[in-house]
């Protein structure tokens, strides 16, 4: 299995993060990959390559132009306005508020693109995106051209970023423009599988009206579980996208055995679907140990989540999401790719 990486991951690391209250150092930081590249290592895993340059026009058919614009340029515009330290929304669209369009100013621009405040855009967040995206889109390319699987070690994750938002420590949808790499192939029908703990909203929305990318996400139920607005079973698509989106929100303290019973039923939707091509927006902040998170998966639940994977038997790209016990995120990540390989080889 190919990994793809970049080392300008690192230049997104944004000094603190709102958190209860505080603020607190950012549980999404560049440690959580050197854990995952030490682990790749020492269980015999080829090197990882650098993606090249992105190839923005997959990126494109994902993502608002205007959006694209705010997040290459806003820390310039930010600091040019003379704000302070990196760019931090303090507001939101909310409910029934009539003036929902792009603003002119930089701080009420971040408001109108953000969909949280537990993100920051710093001066190089741009080329950390963009480099997250770069391995995406590699990953894409080489299971698409016959190696049939690959590993996208992406940082920043992705997949909270919707058309036209950041936030959740995303800001470009990597798993989406995986699968739009993936169509510029020739794929037509794929499915994006989403087992990090957190609902994957900015999916569900890039693809909501679209009947030739199936959805799925297994997460914590949004009664108390960010991004809390969305990630309802009753959230299945829209127009020809009806059917295509499936939600599984589980309770706080779900372990493996419940947590099984909606994969297997995610599989069963995917074999019934028919994808060229399968995703998998892979989060182990499902972990028990996991920080910010409240699923109990222990690790060698991960070798049986990559083990069904792998008998799938579709072209498979793993694009990295969440997961942020430092301690274990690397083993996690390991084991899922290992189980698939195992299931492969089987
Ligand atoms: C990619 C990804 O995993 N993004 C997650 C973003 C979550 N950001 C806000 C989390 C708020 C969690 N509060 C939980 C309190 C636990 N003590
Ligand atoms: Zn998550």
């Amino acid at each position: 299995m190919q990994t793809y990486f970049s080392a300008d991951h690192a230049l997104h690391a944004p000094s603190f993060e709102l958190h209860g209250g505080a603020m607190v150092e950012p549980f999404e930081k560049p440690s959580r990959i050197d854990s995952i590249l030490e682990r790749l290592a020492s269980r015999g895993f080829d090197a990882p390559r650098a993606p090249g340059d992105l190839d923005m026009a997959p990126v494109r058919t994902v993502h608002d132009a205007g959006y694209l614009r705010f997040l290459e340029t806003a820390w310039d515009e930010w600091n040019a306005a003379g704000l302070a330290g990196d760019v931090i929304a303090n507001a939101n669209c909310a409910r029934r508020m009539p003036a929902v369009r792009e603003p002119r100013k930089i701080d009420a621009r971040a408001a109108y693109y953000a969909l949280a405040a537990d993100t920051a855009i710093t001066q190089t967040t741009w080329r950390a995106a963009t480099s997250s995206a770069a391995c995406a889109v590699a990953a894409a390319r080489h299971a698409a051209a016959g190696s049939d699987c690959a590993f996208a070690l992406c940082r920043p994750p992705g997949h909270h970023a919707a058309v036209d938002m950041f936030g959740g420590y995303c800001f470009l949808n990597n798993t989406a423009i995986a699968a739009a790499t993936f169509r510029q192939t020739g794929a037509n029908r794929i499915a994006i599988l989403d087992v990090d703990f957190h609902h994957g909203n900015g999916t569900q929305d890039i693809f909501y009206e679209c009947g030739d990318t199936l959805t799925l996400s297994i997460h914590g139920h949004p009664d108390f579980a960010y991004p809390y607005f969305s990630g309802l079973a009753e959230e299945t698509g829209v127009g020809r996208g009806e059917g295509a989106n499936v939600n599984y929100p589980l309770p706080a303290g779900t372990t493996w055995s419940t947590w099984k019973r909606a994969f297997e039923s995610c599989l069963q939707r995917m074999r019934s679907f028919g994808p060229d091509a399968v995703l998998v927006a892979l989060g182990v902040d499902t972990f028990e140990h996991d920080p910010i998170s409240s699923f109990a998966l222990r690790s060698d639940d991960y070798l049986r989540i990559g083990e069904q994977l792998g008998s799938m038997a579709l072209p498979t790209v793993f694009c990295m999401e969440g997961g942020y016990a430092l301690e274990s995120v690397g083993l996690n990540v390991v084991n899922v790719l290992e189980g698939f390989l195992n299931a492969r080889r089987a």
